[in-house]
């Protein structure tokens, strides 16, 4: 195995991973800035399938409209030129100071109504180059202190900005999902839907739902001290992983945003064990920052990096997947069983009360003693992942 990405793998990358300079709360720029036309030809070259950016990744912040223009013509040929995608874009709300108190739950109502205007600009610009997804992180959407922001106040101000933004959508008869990106933390002391979980539940009080997905992000979820896989896995079996962030963190610290494979390894098996056998064919998108110790090469060496792991994990996760020696070991585990119904066919709960089977006659005892196997199965997985067997 070469391990060599192709467009097909549909691997893409955020013109603000390869683009970061290295600036951190506690240093400045270790890199210079890179020109997204130079993105984008390196990213083609390494093998992936396309880009996604902000607004100003593209455009910076405060451009005149012909300015404007002349970004997006440069952008577009380049795109022409190297056959890159642009399956995603966002919009920056969060780095300009007006934003320092969050966007559309800023409890400045012009702030808001700036944010809204922001976002449709640049969701026009994201439908003329093909995108078929919208994504949304209310990095600021949060607070630092409790009466700062009242957080039901706030929530139906974030609905009815998402309301605002799906119809706008459909009246433009534009083919785009919005996809929201949870995040507990940082650069807020607590952000308004933290997790998968709020964010699915937050999209359920929406006017059109359907719009609406996530854009789950490994490292976020391991912030919030979560398993991932189990994150993604729900929001699978909901229909809504409508996009993927896959990144590399190891445990509750900052957001490292390290290059997938980097971090918690284990975790991103089962990741890519669950998005390949659940059959996920939207987009692998790599949101990371390359370390601030790299320059332009290392930057290169770390894009491609993420890649590779991908490739990796999959042909480990597949091989672990089709070894017979697992398959027994998942029906010694007794999988094949927590696939069947727990009711017959047709059963209801008072035949379920007449079956002296299922209660009276049943032994608890015993049932509690059967082992179920699981320390084999995961050192089978173990033993796949490390490239100990065959
Ligand atoms: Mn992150």
């Amino acid at each position: 195995m070469t391990y060599q990405p192709t467009p097909s793998d549909k691997f893409t990358f955020g013109l603000w991973t390869v683009g970061w300079q290295g600036r951190d709360p506690f240093g400045d720029a270790t890199r210079d800035a890179l020109d997204p036309v130079e993105s984008v030809t390196r990213l083609a070259e390494l093998g992936a399938h396309g880009v996604t950016f902000h607004d100003d990744d593209l455009i910076p912040f405060g451009a005149s409209e012909a300015e404007r223009e002349g970004h997006i013509k440069r952008f577009r040929e380049a795109l022409d030129a190297t056959g890159m995608k642009v399956p995603m874009a966002t919009t920056n709300l969060f780095t300009h100071p007006v934003f320092k108190d969050g966007a559309f739950t800023a409890n400045d109502r012009d702030v808001r109504r700036y944010a809204l205007r922001k976002t449709m600009r640049n969701i026009d610009l994201a439908a003329e180059l093909g995108a078929e997804t919208y994504v949304a992180w209310g990095g600021r959407e949060g607070a630092e202190s409790g009466a700062a922001k009242h957080v039901p106040g706030a929530l139906d101000r974030l609905k009815e900005a998402f309301d605002l933004l799906a119809d706008y959508v459909t009246e433009q008869g534009y083919g785009l999902r919005f996809a929201l990106e949870p995040k507990p933390n940082e650069p807020r002391g607590d952000i308004l839907l933290p997790t998968v979980g709020h964010a699915l539940a937050f999209i359920e009080r929406l006017e059109r739902p359907e719009l609406f997905g996530v854009n789950p992000e490994t490292g976020h979820e391991q912030m919030a001290g979560l398993n991932f896989a189990h994150g993604i896995a729900q929001a699978l079996w909901a229909g809504k992983l409508y996009h993927i962030d896959l990144n590399g963190q190891n445990g509750i610290k900052f957001d490292q945003d390290l290059r997938f494979g980097a971090g918690d390894l284990r975790g991103a098996f089962w990741l890519v064990d669950l998005l390949e056998s659940e059959g996920y064919d939207g987009p692998k998108h790599f949101d990371f920052k390359p370390a601030r110790t790299e320059g332009t090469d290392g930057v290169w060496a770390s894009a491609a990096g993420c890649m590779r792991n991908y490739l990796i994990l999959k042909e480990r996760a597949t091989a672990f997947r089709a070894d017979p020696e697992v398959q027994q070991a998942l029906r010694d585990s007794r999988l094949d069983e927590l696939a069947r119904p727990t009711l017959e066919p047709g059963e209801t709960a008072a035949s379920l009360r007449g079956d002296r089977s299922a209660f009276e006659d049943f032994d608890v005892e015993a049932a509690a003693r059967r082992g179920m196997g699981f320390e084999r199965l995961d050192q089978l997985a173990m033993d796949h992942l490390l490239g100990a067997r065959g």
